[in-house]
């Protein structure tokens, strides 16, 4: 059953550029709201425990490395159909594969920096956000 629910994080290049605010505008303008929001640093191991689906992979200890070196703003957001206009909204993993006015296109610095995160189904989504938030914080 579609939760109307997706989750996000904001990357470490993204943040440490100054790009939170102008991303979370966009975010907003496309109709999503913010559930929950913080800004949380994860450890190497941490990173690894989030992309676990991508141990295997030979990017995976490079993505990890990546993903503990700054501060993260992780999210939840709703709308309806929220998983699928999300993954439009931010656009595909190589940003120089990324459609026009899309967040990575307009952010993404490269395939491993790019600038966001989106969840690809509900079950991640529910998954993801249990990973950063309690639920406590949900509104
Ligand atoms: O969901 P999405 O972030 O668009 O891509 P994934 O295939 O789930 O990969 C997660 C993450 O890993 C991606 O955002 C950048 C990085 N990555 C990479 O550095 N090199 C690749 N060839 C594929 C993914
Ligand atoms: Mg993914």
């Amino acid at each position: 059953m579609a939760t109307n629910r997706t989750f996000t994080m904001i990357k470490p290049d993204a943040v440490a550029d100054g790009n939170s605010g102008a991303i979370i505008k966009m975010i907003e303008e496309a109709g999503f709201r913010i559930v929950a929001m913080k800004k949380a640093l994860l450890t190497q191991t941490r990173a690894g425990e989030f992309y676990a689906v991508h141990a295997e992979r030979p990017f995976y200890a490079d993505l990890c490395e990546y993903m503990s070196s700054g501060a993260i703003v992780p999210m939840i957001l709703e709308k309806e159909n929220a998983v699928a206009d999300f993954r439009k909204l931010i656009g595909a993993t190589d940003p120089t594969k990324a459609d026009e006015g899309t967040i990575r296109k307009l952010f993404a610095k490269s395939m491993s920096a790019n600038a966001i995160h989106g969840s690809d189904s509900d079950e991640n989504a529910a998954i993801e956000s249990s990973f950063f938030f309690a639920g406590l914080e949900q509104f």
